[in-house]
């Protein structure tokens, strides 16, 4: 299964168990890729290794039923052991090249992005798309930085080739205009796996995004 980037589809989802209003890990996965989410990453902050990784293998063997991407959020060793297409490190992770050197070719890696020099440094370096933002502020990420507004955005679009994916306070009425500044993928947390129905929060924004 080739890897999925973002930009060959529009939305991309997170894990967030504490946001999930007590459905298990894989009712939320089956929700959201069942309603047609083709790259998952598994984003848990407050877990053991041992939890995350039997999490990961589940993920990994439910993504595969879907043919659907699976990205590992900052740790190379559950991204590896448990088969997943890619890892996902933010800018005080372990530092791209390292990461590199773990995870080969076949792996691919997004690197978080909040200002043009680190977009710049992420691309020389060989990562195979970037995270842009937090474009709105969001309650999600507890050490997020400020949010980097539609401007950055605006310069990644004017410069960059690179596969990129928006995240950060992205929602069904904020959307479209991330799109209409040239995002070609956005990433929720909140709005999909806080939802009273999840596969009806993936169409209505999915509709958002393109109305
Ligand atoms: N990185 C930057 S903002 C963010 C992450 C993981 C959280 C986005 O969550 P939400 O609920 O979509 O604002
Ligand atoms: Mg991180």
């Amino acid at each position: 299964m080739p890897v999925i980037l973002p930009g060959e589809t529009d939305l991309y989802a997170l894990t967030d168990e504490g946001l999930s209003r007590g459905r298990s890990l894989e009712e939320v996965a089956r929700s959201l890729l069942g309603a047609g989410i083709r790259i998952l990453q598994y984003r848990e902050k407050k877990k053991k290794d041992g939890e995350m990784l039997e999490q990961c293998r589940l993920l990994r063997s439910i993504t595969n039923e879907y043919k659907a991407c699976f990205i590992v959020d900052d740790h190379v060793d559950l991204a590896l052991l448990s088969g997943a297409d890619g890892v996902h490190v933010g800018q005080e992770d372990i530092p791209l090249a390292d990461v590199r050197s773990l995870v080969g070719t076949k792996m691919c890696i997004g690197v978080s992005t909040h200002a043009p020099e680190q977009a710049r440094a992420a691309v020389q370096g060989g990562a195979d798309y970037i995270g842009v933002g937090p474009i709105y502020a969001t309650q999600t990420k507890e050490d997020v930085c400020a949010p980097v507004g539609l401007g950055y955005l605006d310069w990644v679009c004017a410069n960059l080739t690179i596969p990129f994916v928006c995240i950060g306070g992205i929602k069904v009425h904020n959307i479209h205009e991330v799109a209409s500044h040239g995002a070609k993928c956005c990433a929720l947390v909140s709005e999909f796996v806080a939802a009273d129905d999840i596969a009806q929060a993936v169409a209505r924004t999915r509709a958002a995004m393109h109305g």
